[in-house]
């Protein structure tokens, strides 16, 4: 059979497409994407649920003249396999194949980077109002889900709107989900607007009839009118959108094309701000998805058949560890709460969701707020642990630094996916919290060396009366057995896993074990290292810090972070403040934005496995600066 797909290599061949012909090419796009992420990975559920959205745009919008502006971007894969993509995307999110997420330096289809939320309506406004100042004439579409339109920052957008009133439409994307059901007063507003679709017939129907009635007619319209507001009370609570200068259209079936497009034809012309509402289901037309839109929120490759993962271990995933050890807690403190914003499959808290309903909190896409509203809760006694992917915190910064560090108060942040993610990519690599966290004080900052580790340290940091973040990076743990009894790890105390003379390699968090493989391997040849899990990015232990650099020769320091203003820069600041002149070499992430691909071929890439330390260590060893005669081939002598 000929598919339509096959001739499509740009939104101009959809355009040639009829309307009758699009819920076709709609199949066929659907059995693309799953055939396809099924063996990828990917965000899949939304990205089922955005197909008719997605052609119906390019049908009606005359792209890449007109801008989409997705938000988040996780539902784009229609979207790219339409704009010419179709080859690339069965490389989706391979290293040097495309992103998971729109990227301007891959097409000019893609009108912004994105892959955090909540940023369309502020980018898209942007670029309307640039338009305007180069008196140029073109669409600019947002296309925000609910659960994304949720944060702040599309409030501050939609505000705004509402004040320059640029031309700009919005469309809702409303599928009643965020990863897990949505939650807050506006997604229960929403849902009233959708069973309030009878009111919008209503509202037309009256008009005709009033306007209609011969003599009184006008007036009568002119009366209801006024009393709209009182009506549109009682049947649509959701009047947020028109306070807020947005005319608002809808809801419509997200899932007709026809229709679709007859919408999208009518609000193309208008002017001012407009937010069409679109009912969409996530996961559609699959149904594993549908039947469980939060597991395929993001996924790993699976069996299309059966909707199973493809593979599985049983070793536990730190996340795992995390939500385990902190139901367990908290059933000994009552005054442990735990916050999460919009996160909370993805950070482990379903278990203590379940367990302690009344002592969590999913604040939606909100990473501002969960952490004032944290400082609140410990300002009144509790002790808050706010699990938050790293990459997300960033959206919190003068949250963490002035409600919470400023005054000292006792919050545990969990730093989930610290580190490289792997294919998610550039936007979610949590590559830069030492740096940014690392400044801050009364800030206690530590970094397990495994899933047991990690334990010890949230039972130690549920001790402290003062703010302490802990990062950890996504994926499994080492599989080491789990203490049952937990210990308090003293403040600042570095563990020194073995003694060398001749090289100190000071490792952090995930890159402890590499710098031990490392070790092991440099010792067959000679080369004895000392190695040390610094467990503490703040306080660093100095004491053990000095000691170890006045005897070896060199030192390493190894982390999972950007070296600028990171972990290894936190040890040259002590040993340079110390006097000690050894010399020092950082193993890190250079000053550039890593790119996406599997964790272990990017942690090889840049340096921070057990190969790479194992090569700088044995280079400096090498060293005549060390004092090594480089003839004789032997460390150290
Ligand atoms: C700032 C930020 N926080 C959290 C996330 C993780 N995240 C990705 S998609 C998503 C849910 C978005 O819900 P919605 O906008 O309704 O889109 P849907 O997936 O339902 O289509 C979340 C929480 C993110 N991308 N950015």
């Amino acid at each position: 059979m000929t598919m339509l797909l096959d001739n499509i290599h740009t939104p101009d061949d959809v355009r040639k497409l009829s309307i009758g012909e699009l819920p076709q090419l709609a199949q066929e796009l659907r059995r693309f994407i799953i055939d396809t992420v099924s063996q990828t990975g990917g965000h899949i559920a939304a990205s089922l649920g955005a197909i008719e959205l997605t052609i119906a745009l390019h049908y009606v919008f005359n792209t890449p003249k007109d801008k989409l502006v997705w938000d988040v971007g996780h539902q784009s894969y229609a979207h790219k396999i339409l704009t010419g993509r179709k080859e690339a995307f069965k490389n989706l999110r391979q290293h040097g194949g495309i992103s998971g997420f729109p990227k301007r330096e891959e097409s000019p289809y893609d009108a912004f980077n994105v892959g955090h939320s909540s940023t369309s309506i502020s980018a898209a406004l942007g670029m309307a109002q640039a338009r305007c100042l180069k008196g140029e004439q073109y669409k600019v579409i947002s296309i925000i889900g609910d659960g994304s339109l949720m944060a702040g920052m599309a409030f501050e957008g939609m505000n705004y709107a509402g004040h320059i009133k640029k031309d700009l439409i919005v469309i809702l994307n409303d599928n009643e989900m965020s990863i897990s059901p949505n939650v807050g007063a506006l997604s229960s507003s929403l849902s009233r607007i959708i069973s309030g679709h009878a009111y919008n017939k209503f509202r037309e129907e009256l008009k005709t009839i009033l306007q209609n009635i011969p003599g009184i007619g006008k007036s009568a319209y002119r009366v209801a009118r006024h009393s709209e507001d009182f009506f549109k009370g009682l049947f649509v609570p959701g009047l947020l959108f028109d306070e807020l200068g947005f005319r608002y259209i809808g809801p419509v079936l997200g899932h007709k094309i026809e229709l679709l497009i007859q919408d999208l034809k009518n609000i193309k012309n208008l002017n001012g701000p407009i937010l069409l509402h679109v009912i969409t289901k996530k996961g559609k037309g699959y149904e594993p998805a549908e039947n469980d839109p939060t597991y395929f929120h993001g996924v790993g490759p699976f069996n299309k058949e059966t909707g199973k993962p493809v593979s599985h271990t049983s070793t536990a995933t730190y996340t795992e560890v995390f939500g385990n050890t902190l139901t367990k807690l908290a059933e000994e403190n009552p005054k442990i709460v735990a916050i999460t914003a919009g996160m909370t499959t993805g950070t482990g808290l379903e278990r203590f969701e379940q367990n302690f309903s009344d002592r969590f909190f999913d604040v939606g896409i909100a990473e501002q707020h969960a952490i004032t509203f944290a400082a609140g809760m410990a300002t009144e006694g509790y002790h808050p642990v706010a699990a938050i992917y790293s990459t997300f915190l960033q959206r919190s910064y003068d949250q963490v630094l002035h409600d919470v560090c400023m005054q000292d108060l006792p919050i545990v942040f969990i730093l989930d996916r610290a580190g490289i993610v792997g294919e998610d990519g550039p936007t979610h690599h949590g590559l830069f919290d030492i740096s940014y966290l690392r400044p801050i004080p009364n800030l206690i900052f530590m970094a397990p060396k495994d899933e047991n580790e990690l334990q010890h340290m949230l039972y130690t940091a549920l001790q402290q009366s003062h703010p302490v973040a802990i990062r950890y990076p996504r994926g499994k743990g080492f599989g080491v057995p789990l203490d049952q009894k937990l210990n308090t790890i003293a403040t600042g105390q570095a563990e020194i896993i073995k003694q060398g003379e001749h090289i100190a390699l000071w490792a952090i968090g995930s890159t402890v074990y590499p710098a031990i493989d490392a070790s092991e391997r440099l010792a067959s040849e000679g080369i004895h290292c000392t190695v040390v899990n610094s467990r503490f990015i703040k306080p660093l232990d100095d004491e053990t810090l000095v000691h170890i650099a006045k005897n070896v020769k060199a030192l390493i320091t190894v982390e999972e972070n950007v070296l600028q203003a990171g972990f290894g820069t936190a040890v040259l600041e002590t040993l340079h403040s110390h006097g000690s002149v050894v010399p020092v070499c950082c193993l890190g992430i250079p000053d550039v934005f890593v790119e996406h691909g599997p964790q272990k071929m990017l942690r090889a890439k840049y340096g921070i496995d057990a190969d790479g330390i194992y090569s700088t260590a044995k280079k400096i060893a090498h060293d005549s600066r060390v004092g090594i005669d480089p003839k004789k081939n032997t460390a150290f002598g």
